[in-house]
């Protein structure tokens, strides 16, 4: 198992890389996305938070996708702080909201999916989390729920409110989008429209020696904001795996939503998973309660017993990269740091004690 941590877009830069590389990392996943543009109630020293109906911010260039050389580049400098790029986390709405919409530039979001993908393939990028969700990270509020009083997020009851027109996963696309919400669609087309999706992207990502890997639905709930969501409970992965049998058909398995699904066991999900050989790498998150009411904790002191889930990894020969999720809030100047290293550390201490590396 190979300890990593996961940068945001304003966090690429040598200071960040050697933060990592001082907490025991050996790998990288990286965000492109700037999940922070213009957003309100979105500190960048945070995840991204927004506000309960209120988005995290604008979404990038539609017409600007990631070139080969920028992907180079930070593959390169990584590399020159001693480090791996493992993994790009999540796709930019302005470069694929009609592949989630089905909406008329289905095509030609269909073919920037592609062109990123080989882009990754030239540039030694081995995976690209994704996360097929319309209503996306949302409906969450941030307090002090963490111990000491830290700063933390969680959910205090369902979502119902609808997602404006030009919103797509909890970002403006269009801000000039006619007045209207999203309509409701139902669970099947979801499930239709992640099919489609697949069945276009996997050949180009096999190809590129790409893998697709999944997150599950955060928070999990059959539905919010009035949109259906795909794997809310943990044996719905499975139908996910099942649409293909390609190796580049993985998941970006997350432990903490597992951990709030209402149904099943984070145990035996990380055991069933992992035995497929079908995981790309973890997010590792501790929380206490179920969606809709739960919070996110530290990582040893939620309900999830993390020292378990690390050892069936390890028992199951899971080889891949474990990044923290997300962390609260530490009082001090960084919080975000003190939050990542006091997370790393607790990791690399249960690895090394288990000797599970
Ligand atoms: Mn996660």
């Amino acid at each position: 198992m190979k300890l990593g941590l996961g940068l945001y877009r304003h966090m690429l830069s040598r200071p960040y890389y050697d933060f990592a590389r001082q907490a025991g990392c050996t790998h990288l996943v990286i965000h492109l996305v700037d999940y922070f543009r213009q957003g309100k109630s979105n500190p960048r020293d945070n995840q991204p938070t927004g506000g309960r109906c209120e988005p995290w911010g604008i979404a990038g260039n539609p017409n600007e996708l990631w070139t080969a050389e920028e992907l180079s580049k930070i593959r390169r400098e990584i590399e020159e702080a001693g480090l791996t790029l493992e993994a790009i986390e999540n796709l930019d709405p302005a470069h694929w909201h009609d592949i989630l919409l089905d909406g008329p530039r289905r095509a030609d979001h269909l073919e920037n999916v592609k062109t990123i993908v080989r882009r990754m393939g030239e540039a030694g990028i081995p995976v690209l989390g994704y996360n097929f969700s319309l209503a996306g990270v949302c409906g969450r509020v941030s307090g002090p729920y963490g111990r000491g009083g830290a700063i933390t997020v969680g959910m205090d009851g369902a979502v119902d409110e609808p997602v404006p027109n030009g919103t797509i996963w909890n970002m403006i696309y269009d801000a000039n989008a006619a007045p209207g919400t999203l309509p409701t669609i139902s669970h099947d087309e979801l499930w239709r429209r992640l099919a489609g999706f697949l069945e276009e992207a996997l050949p180009t990502a096999e190809a590129a020696g790409v893998r697709l890997a999944a997150h599950p639905d955060d928070p999990p709930l059959p539905f919010v904001r009035q949109q259906p969501r795909l794997v809310y409970q943990p044996y719905m992965y499975q139908r996910l795996i099942d649409l293909a049998p390609s190796a580049s058909n993985a998941l970006e398995l997350c432990v903490g939503t597992l951990a709030e699904m209402t149904e099943g066991d984070v145990y035996e999900a990380v055991d069933r998973y992992s035995k497929q050989g079908r995981i790309a790498y973890i997010h590792l998150r501790n929380v206490t309660g179920k969606a809709p009411h739960y919070r996110e904790t530290f990582i040893d002191e939620g309900d999830v017993d993390m020292a378990r889930i690390l050892s069936i990894l390890a028992r199951n020969g899971f080889d891949g990269v474990v990044i923290p999720d997300h962390a609260p809030q530490m009082s001090c100047e960084s919080p975000w740091h003190a939050g990542m290293a006091h997370t790393l550390g607790f990791i690399a201490g249960v690895l090394q004690a288990r000797q599970a590396r």
